[in-house]
């Protein structure tokens, strides 16, 4: 396979340019893409880097409105925050462009018109929302309503975010626009469309038989789309920012930003090459990897590639390595809801911690399934690995040669069948990585790679140099010989993953930059080679640092419950001597315990100023039973005994649930006696 490629030009998904990125983007696209071109250019292949900004469609335009500012400023702002976010991470982009850059408006435009000329599209008229008040078609976004499914208010036309369907603008009860607020009306509109459903005959085989290589998850959605049958899909659309349809008759029509922003990939490389940017993407010897997220496979996968083929000339993905997602403690990562780590706050608040992060992502990547990002899991790999493992390894290495040879690297003298064994199985470490690397396998690389950092801990600790440092000095620079040798590799295999660290290492080890090649070599470092100061490589994150993150967290759910708080409507009315019926009184808590074996159970004992009786009430996980007792509370006295574990509850105890679920028991505001009926 790979010697019918010369040269590698790698994508990584254009960023919407609506807002920050986030741990999710690093750990499903960047991060990935950026080890594996690092990992090329190490091993000296010709490779290209391409990234740059989506900054056209429709959530851009509501940023815009919600901010009170042009569409063009919301761009030229996260253009700059999302670059300055990557740079800070190290993904080493050749060029990261802009899709509002004069080279891609006209790449993009040419690019329609030659389809256009080809009769590659249909035209379909088709009916769609428009606002007549504001004088506008509405994107599918921009108009809400009630969800024909669970019924929820609120659900937007082409998802209801509380059930999670996708949905049609049509199909929504009582829609109405989100830019005036009023009705929109039914209007018609031409568009042009892909016919998919012509490309599917080439599509199938060439993906289905010609690339079983492909990763699972992708190819599975693939399969599903050829089996429901490809569509022809709209590639135009109605509204004021975007690339407009280079047409005659298409007035107030723009590109559909699906269509354009995958030209980015085309037009980021011509930015950069003017020139040369034909031999990356018309060479039938240049290989094609697109790294995205979930999300963005039938784009990738389906619609460019169809794309391109009708355009002709260009060449096909060889591969598109796509992620799952990424959760966070336990939570889907959404920016409307700011439940994200985001990258550029991360910066400032963790700062020279770059690779701690793109650590824990790899070795968390949501290579084959959804997976979960936790502080605690991050302050735990990077305590017992990065530190405990690699960081405490090179520090002994450098302290030991520091303290017994003045920081020289030792002579190497005859070695032991230790030193071969230890020899051997970090020499086997290079295929490995290189395998899995290949294979698009980056959490199994890093293990390797980390694996190289084991290997020398327990070299180290097995042959105990500072035990026999008297007795037996000339042994002792054999082992701190190639423990240094081991350093210097771990330098150069963890230079995809960690680039920080490794460089950091290097510096330390006097070492220039290596190619991948001497991954394995013994010779790293040579006898009467003078290292500098050693530092720590990593250091112990505490307990305080992860806390204060994890509140951040909770403050940020805090804020969202108490923004999205809607109260309940109210029921239908009821007679007044129904509610008559009804006794509630305030009753003294004397005694108040936890129910064995029921974690939700309260058992009360409750002065009612008759007999006194026992209520067991489902409010455990909200109080301590301790801080209820003396507390006066109300309770329904009328209702028939109910037994509960075996209990007899005698009545209800009556509590407010908050817009989180939490319970608050309902009290009086002055004491009143025992019994006193509420009314
Ligand atoms: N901007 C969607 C996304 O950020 C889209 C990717 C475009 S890649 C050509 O997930
Ligand atoms: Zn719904």
């Amino acid at each position: 396979m790979e010697n019918k490629f010369n040269r590698t030009l790698v994508t990584a998904a254009l960023p919407y340019a609506n807002g920050g990125v986030h741990i999710g983007h690093l750990a499903g696209v960047y991060v990935p893409a950026d080890i594996y071109v690092r990992y090329l250019r190490l091993r000296g292949r010709e490779v290209l880097f391409v990234c740059g900004s989506d900054e056209h469609g429709v959530p851009v335009t509501i940023r815009a409105r919600k901010e009170g500012c042009t569409p063009q400023e919301v761009v030229d702002r996260y253009n700059r925050v999302i670059k300055e976010s990557f740079e800070g991470f190290g993904i080493s982009f050749d060029v990261f462009g802009r899709t509002t850059s004069d080279t891609h408006r006209h790449l993009a435009s040419d690019f329609f018109r030659t389809l256009y000329d080809k009769g590659e599209f249909i035209e379909k008229e088709s009916e769609q929302y428009y606002d007549e008040e504001a004088g506008t078609f509405l994107a599918d976004r921009y108009i809400t309503g009630e969800c024909p499914h669970c019924h929820a208010e609120g659900a937007y036309g082409d998802q209801c975010e509380k059930c999670g369907t996708a949905l049609s603008p049509t199909e929504l009860i009582n829609p109405r626009s989100t830019v005036s607020g009023g009705a929109p009306v039914l209007r018609k509109t031409k568009h042009w469309y892909l016919p998919l459903d012509r490309h599917q005959q080439w599509l199938e085989p060439w993906i289905t038989q010609d690339h079983k290589e492909w990763r699972s998850n992708v190819m599975g959605q693939c399969k599903s789309w050829f089996d429901m049958g490809l569509q022809p899909r709209a590639v135009s659309r109605d509204l004021d920012w975007g690339i407009p349809v280079p047409v005659e008759g298409a007035d107030g029509k723009v590109l559909y930003v699906w269509f354009d922003a995958p030209i980015g990939y085309i037009s980021n490389t011509k930015e950069l090459l003017p020139d040369t940017w034909e031999k990356w993407w018309k060479s039938k010897d240049t290989r094609l990897v697109h790294f995205i997220g979930k999300d963005n496979i039938v784009f990738h996968c389906i619609v460019f590639p169809a794309m391109l083929k009708a355009h002709g000339d260009y060449v096909l993905p060889d591969n598109v390595p796509s992620n799952e997602f990424l959760n966070l403690e336990d939570d889907k990562i959404s920016t409307s809801r700011n439940w994200a780590v985001w990258l550029d706050e991360y910066l400032c608040e963790l700062p020279g911690k770059q690779d701690v992060l793109r650590y824990v992502l790899t070795a968390n990547a949501p290579e084959t399934k959804d997976n979960n990002f936790t502080w605690r899991d991050f302050q735990a790999r990077n305590n017992n690995e990065l530190v405990a493992v690699y960081g405490n390894f090179v520090n002994r290495a450098l302290q030991l040669t520091k303290k017994y040879y003045g920081g020289e690297v030792p002579a190497c003298g005859e070695l032991t069948g230790a030193d071969r064994e230890i020899i051997g199985e970090f020499q086997g470490v290079k295929a490995e990585v290189e395998r899995l690397i290949e294979a698009f396998r980056f959490r199994d690389a890093q293990k390797e790679a980390m694996n190289l950092a084991r290997i020398g801990n327990k070299y180290l600790a097995d042959s105990e140099p500072w035990k026999i440092v008297k007795t037996d000095p000339e042994r002792v620079k054999t082992i701190l010989h190639i423990a240094l040798q081991l350093v210097g590799n771990l330098a150069i295999a963890f230079e995809p993953f960690l680039p920080f660290s490794s460089q950091k290492l290097r510096g330390m080890l006097g070492m220039g930059k290596v190619e991948w090649d001497r991954l394995g070599s013994l010779d790293l470092l040579p006898a009467g080679h003078r290292l500098a100061e050693p530092e720590l490589l990593f250091e112990k994150i505490e307990d305080s640092l992860v806390e204060a993150q994890v509140q951040k967290l909770l403050d940020t759910k805090k804020a969202n419950e108490a923004a999205s708080y809607k109260a309940q409507p109210v029921r239908p009315d009821i007679a007044f001597e129904d509610f008559e019926k009804l006794d509630i009184r305030v009753g003294t808590v004397t005694a108040c315990e936890r129910v064995p074996k029921a974690d939700k159970l309260l058992k009360f004992e409750i002065a009612d100023g008759l007999e006194n009786r026992t209520i067991v009430s489902g409010i455990a996980k909200h109080y301590a039973p301790e801080d209820l007792v003396g507390k006066q509370v109300c309770f329904i006295a009328n209702l028939p005994p109910r037994k509960l574990r075996g209990i007899e509850s005698q009545g209800m105890i009556i509590s407010a649930e908050n817009a989180d679920g939490s319970l608050s028991v309902v009290t009086v505001d002055r004491e009143v006696k025992p019994g006193s009926q509420v009314k």
